[in-house]
């Protein structure tokens, strides 16, 4: 746990008491400062109180004064599609909002000697990038640790050395509250459609991811420019500090890219001209597919960043392992392949999904996000037949049409079905492109119920041969 500098004495209030909140208020506490906490959750008020800490019905609060500031967990509305009560009566005395990663930078500017912080956004790749910087640093013999949305909170964890490295995951609901950021290299991916209920359209999707290049501690920013947006935000950083990867086989939206992926290879480039070394990716089979290519790049921009020679660099990219549920192989089962990518949550990635594989046997639905899958009427090819399920399943099924699909509202079904009618050669992929809450706690327990069912179901089958 951290203690944080200059909070002792002080008085807070925490909403949310999932992974931040617990965190955040133990940091807190450890810190000198006092705390009332409170969850909608009944469960998670018990376990909470359970572990020391003070739990209050801020609902039923007649005054916040003497009150510092309102910390608030990710997943918690602030603004849209509408305040949370707590924060809405927060608001309407002016009381400041904050989260765990305002704290966390306030409190390292206030430190002589503090750590450097690698901060990584964008709408998808953001876990596997970071973990992908994670692994050739820890190969650089640096010292690391991995922290934030990608599932341990920044406040938790050993206390802070001034050699160390962290690499720091950031969402979009994670940057927008901070109220201090001041990463010395910040990433920025990619912008795809995405968690737009939050942000009140894409518009404030955007402009909460580019506050992370807003404050003056920025040393180097990478930067995507695959999209518009990508350019957009490029062009308003200082040219010195920007490194530009691109891994688009659209050249011209790249001229001035530095690490570029063109399929076999990085190269690195500088006035449009190769500079070398290459970073030969061919042979990174666990890391395939354009949108891994991105990821390479990025890593690649911010190890070179940090002084990392390229022969380490190489050797932390082919030593990777991959996370869980995000373009997982399960299995070979008879020739029927069985892929976990739980992860893809929305149309991009489950549309690089679609790209990566054939004769797809496709399971997906949940929690549904604006639009829906329309964007991906364009990417059926390669697949045999759609399994539906989640609260999306009929709205999923109406713009699918008439290409082959059968609702099965729960992964059970849809994984008896799918593995029934699969023939040798077909790959039976989860990309649900919608989020997970309607039926799992979080994507890694839908993707955990889904490896549970295809073992399940393939033993079944290997049992009654
Ligand atoms: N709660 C309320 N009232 C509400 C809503 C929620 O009291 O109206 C309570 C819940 O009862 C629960 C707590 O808030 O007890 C949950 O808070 P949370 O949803 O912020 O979840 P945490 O456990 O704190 O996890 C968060 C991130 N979750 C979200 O952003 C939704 C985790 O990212 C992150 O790993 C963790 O902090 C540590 O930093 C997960 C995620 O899904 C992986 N992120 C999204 C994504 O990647 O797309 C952004
Ligand atoms: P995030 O943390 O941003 O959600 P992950 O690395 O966990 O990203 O990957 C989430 C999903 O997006 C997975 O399905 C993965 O295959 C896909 N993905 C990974 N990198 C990219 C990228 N650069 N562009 C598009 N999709 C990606």
């Amino acid at each position: 746990m951290l203690t944080l500098s200059s909070v002792s004495g002080q008085h807070f209030a925490v909403l949310g008491l999932g992974r931040t909140g617990i965190a955040t208020t133990k940091s807190l506490n450890i810190s000198g400062a006092k705390v009332w906490a409170w969850d909608d959750c009944k469960e998670a008020r018990k376990k909470a109180e359970a572990s020391g800490i003070e739990v209050r019905d801020l609902n039923r609060l007649t005054s916040w004064t003497g009150i510092e500031c309102l910390i608030v967990s990710p997943g918690i509305p602030h603004l849209y599609p509408r305040p949370h009560p707590i924060i809405e009566s927060a608001l309407r005395v002016g009381l400041p909002l904050d989260n765990d990663i305002g704290l966390f930078f306030s409190h390292l500017c206030k430190l002589s000697d503090a750590p450097t912080i690698i901060a990584v956004t964008g709408s998808n790749g953001k876990s596997t990038t970071a973990a992908l910087i994670h692994c050739v640093l820890e190969k650089a013999k640096k010292n690391v640790r991995l922290v934030g949305n990608i599932g341990e909170p920044v406040l938790d964890g050993r206390p802070l050395t001034q050699d160390e490295i962290v690499i720091l995951e950031l969402s979009s609901y994670q940057i927008e509250l901070a109220r201090t950021l001041a990463p010395s290299i910040a990433v920025f991916l990619n912008l795809s459609e995405d968690h737009l209920d939050r942000h009140g359209g894409l518009g404030g999707y955007f402009a909460a991811k580019r506050r992370l290049f807003e404050h003056s501690h920025l040393e180097r920013g990478v930067i995507g420019v695959d999209e518009l947006e990508g350019r957009y935000l490029a062009s308003r950083l200082n040219p010195r500090q920007t490194v530009k990867i691109s891994s688009s086989q659209n050249l011209s939206n790249c001229a001035d890219a530095v690490f570029v992926a063109d399929g076999d290879r990085i190269v690195s480039r500088a006035l449009g001209r190769d500079q070398g070394p290459d970073y030969r990716i061919n042979s990174l089979t666990h890391l395939s597919g354009r949108h891994n290519h991105q990821n390479i790049c990025a890593t690649v921009a911010v190890c070179c960043a940090l002084d990392v020679e390229p022969k380490t660099i190489m050797t932390g990219l082919k030593a990777y392992q991959g996370l869980p549920h995000r373009s997982q192989v399960i299995g070979d089962f008879g020739g029927i392949i069985c892929v976990n990518d739980s992860k893809a949550t929305n149309v991009k990635s489950a549309g690089m999904a679609l790209q990566s594989h054939s004769n797809i046997r496709w399971i997906l639905g949940g929690l549904g996000k604006e639009g829906g899958i329309f964007p991906l009427k364009n990417h059926l090819n390669n697949v045999v037949k759609a399994y539906l399920i989640g609260q999306s399943a009929q709205e999923f099924a109406d713009q699918l049409g008439d290409f082959p699909h059968v609702i099965c509202f729960d992964l059970e079904r849809a994984v008896q079905l799918a593995c029934a009618e699969a023939l040798p050669g077909d790959t039976i992929l989860l990309a649900p492109a919608a989020a997970s809450f309607d039926q799992y706690s979080d994507f890694s327990a839908r993707g955990d119920h889904f490896i549970a069912e295809v073992k399940r179901q393939f033993r079944s089958v290997g049992d009654k041969n």
